[in-house]
């Protein structure tokens, strides 16, 4: 972890990263509650936004759309990433390096590591190799820490993430993203084994406003730096207004009621 390594996709030390790796993760299902988010256009549009401080994308996503625009976004490419016709034991295979990425633009590279999966050992020898590059490349590294696999029985329980915000630590990530682990206490604990790495929180399947922000404001009052969604932004009908509702929450520190009805 470098000092102000993660600047370029974050203000004021917080960050709210737009997500949008779905359609490789999950495929175009995610895109039904919201059909015109399947066209990256509408992505890169709400990336635009003021909340939004970086658009986290695969390689094709940034080649055909990041050209337009570079001056008001800030990309965060992601280095690997599986479909879900993937059955096997979870795996991420590596589709970028740092230096490609650093060639497109990037102020960050992502990265998903699933420890405790059968494949660890592999991932942690890519994940040092992108984590290097990119400091060759002086940007920033997000670690999607996800442990699952044969050796995870709980891949949300406390214990299980306060060991993925620390493997963020470890390994040499800016900010970690983990799971909300249920409790802004538990939140608490893995913001501590992570140290100096930020920690944000990861969106999730789509849930009411209220309690949504009630999650990431909890995330915040443990010390989370902000969060990384994907979902619970863009398969809304409104997604700028939970921007403007998580803008507030976030970066303001306004309680979620009051930042409902802003
Ligand atoms: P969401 O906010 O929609 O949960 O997105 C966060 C994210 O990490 C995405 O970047 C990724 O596509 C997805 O979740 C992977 O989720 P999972 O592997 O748990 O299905």
């Amino acid at each position: 972890m470098l000092p102000h390594a993660d600047d370029a996709i974050s203000r004021d030390g917080k960050s709210l990263i737009l997500a949008y790796d779905h359609g490789l993760e999950h495929g175009p299902v995610d895109f039904d509650p919201n059909p015109s988010t399947a066209d990256p256009e509408r992505l890169f549009e709400l990336a635009t936004h003021d909340a939004v401080t970086a658009l986290a994308v695969q390689k094709g996503v940034a080649e055909a759309y990041y050209p337009d625009y570079e001056e008001d976004v800030n990309l965060l490419l992601k280095l690997n990433g599986t479909s879900n016709l993937w059955m096997g034991e979870p795996d991420s295979p590596v589709n970028c390096s740092a230096e490609y990425a650093a060639g497109l633009g990037a102020d960050a590279v992502g990265f998903t590591l699933y420890g405790g999966s059968n494949y660890e050992v592999e991932m942690a020898e890519e994940f040092r190799e992108a984590q290097e590059g990119a400091r060759e490349h002086d940007m920033g590294v997000v670690m999607w820490s996800y442990p699952r696999g044969q050796g995870v029985k709980n891949d949300t329980s406390p214990d299980t993430i306060s060991y993925a915000a620390r493997l963020g630590l470890e390994l040499g990530a800016d900010v970690v993203k983990v799971k909300y682990p249920g409790s802004a206490e538990a939140m608490g604990e893995a913001v501590r084994m992570a140290g100096p790495t930020k920690v944000v929180m990861s969106g999730g399947t789509m849930r009411d406003d209220r309690a949504f922000l009630r999650n990431v404001a909890n995330a915040i009052d443990a010390g989370a730096t902000g969060l990384a969604v994907g979902r619970n932004v863009f398969q809304r009908d409104e997604p700028e207004r939970i921007l403007d509702a998580l803008e507030a929450v976030v970066f303001d520190e306004v309680d979620p009621a009051e930042a409902l009805a802003i």
